[in-house]
């Protein structure tokens, strides 16, 4: 299959007059992107890159493109909202409302849905998007046998639980930590709403993660306590904030900057599993530089594709100890030998983290879903 040629062309001489008689007023969409280009900048982008396609040669990775020479924008997907979403031009940062052409709707199988938020794409005219670039990381959950995407090109995942109302969940953090392991994001722990409890009690759980060299942030979106390290932590950087609903992740992200001015939710006084107020993934940006991902609530999560026999290195703690194990398929289950179990008995490996990563090899399946 021939290779698209890309070219940087002269703008027609009709074309930028026309531009500057034409209408401005118009907000989005190609038009109003070339005239800015032509008024506002430099030499260089008084061309524009027009990209070839050999005739027939309509796929380039697996994507549906123009085969006739388009005209098309980079930028990054904040949102999606079934066939829609918004995204911001690398260029100039204005959002434009982007739809998704029919042929890249039909084009991931495997995926629930093969655009997601943090997806650098092209577009063309009238907000269409024609394709969508490899993805640098992703966060993905097993939703029924289907791979949910979360979010796409992240450096880092905030794993945030509450210390009450909701209850900590260790596994759910456990499980969170895991997917971003096996996909190459830097994990950080989070545990929010301090104030309701003595914090001395979480000192243990915190141990746990910060022994394995995960930072922990013990913060409190009421008090204000952790927030300026949440702060440090998170300035710079593409952050997804993922975790139960309710545990605060919007009421942090406020503390941060007040004004995204996200909305939280009451938590139900009667289940306290708190109720959902985002219901997809959007990035923020961050007054500082980077971005933040604001998450739906998950209540249980099954990371994508994760083979049983390599859920113990996703496991920072119970890694180098399964090395030692007399059986190289050892499973640290019932095996002889097995000094993953010895570790346990011993006291040097936490219980906890051990059932919890059995659990995972073992497939235990989540039997709900939060969205
Ligand atoms: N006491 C206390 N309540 C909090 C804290 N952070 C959030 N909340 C409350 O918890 C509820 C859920 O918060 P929200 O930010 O919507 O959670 P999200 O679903 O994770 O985004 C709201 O009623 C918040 O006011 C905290 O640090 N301490
Ligand atoms: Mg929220
Ligand atoms: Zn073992």
């Amino acid at each position: 299959m021939a290779k698209p040629r890309k070219l940087r062309v002269e703008f027609r001489k009709n074309r930028s007059t026309r531009r500057r008689s034409g209408d401005l007023t118009r907000a989005e969409g190609d038009d109003h992107e070339r005239s800015e280009r032509i008024s506002g900048k430099g030499d260089l982008t008084r061309k524009r890159t027009v990209v070839l396609h050999a005739p027939g040669d309509d796929h380039v990775d697996g994507l549906p493109v123009e085969s006739a020479a388009v005209t098309a924008w980079r930028g990054r997907v904040l949102n999606v909202h079934g066939l829609e979403s918004h995204v911001q031009a690398d260029d100039d940062g204005r959002i434009v409302r982007c739809t998704m052409r029919r042929l890249l709707r039909t084009v991931a199988t495997e995926q629930r849905h093969p655009l997601t938020a943090g997806d650098w794409v092209r577009v063309g005219g009238e907000g269409a998007i024609q394709s969508i670039e490899p993805r640098s990381s992703s966060l993905s959950r097993d939703s029924r046998g289907r791979r949910h995407v979360i979010v796409a090109n992240v450096d880092q995942v905030l794993v945030v639980g509450s210390a009450a109302q909701p209850d900590l969940k260790p596994g759910l953090i456990d499980r969170l930590i895991v997917a971003a392991e096996s996909s190459g994001i830097r994990p950080l722990v989070c545990l929010n709403k301090v104030d309701l409890v003595e914090p001395a009690t979480l000192v243990p759980l915190a141990g746990v993660f910060a022994r394995m060299g995960y930072p922990v942030i013990l913060c409190s979106a009421v008090t204000g306590m952790g927030v300026a390290r949440l702060h440090a932590e998170l300035r710079g950087r593409v952050t997804a904030l993922v975790g139960q609903s309710g545990v605060g992740k919007s009421s942090l992200l406020n503390a941060l900057d007040p004004d995204l001015d996200l909305r939280v939710a009451e938590v139900s006084r009667d289940n306290e599993k708190g109720r959902h107020t985002t219901t997809t993934a959007r990035l923020l940006p961050h007054r500082h530089g980077g971005w933040f991902v604001d998450t739906p609530g998950v209540r249980q999560f099954q990371p994508w594709q994760l083979v049983p026999a390599e859920v113990p290195s996703a496991f920072r703690d119970l890694r180098p100890i399964a090395n030692l194990c007399r059986f190289p398929d050892c499973t640290h289950d019932h095996e002889t030998g097995c000094a993953v179990k010895d570790a346990v008995a011993d006291g040097l490996l936490d219980v906890r983290r051990w059932e919890s990563c059995r659990q995972l090899a073992g497939g235990d399946e989540p039997s709900e879903e939060d969205e």
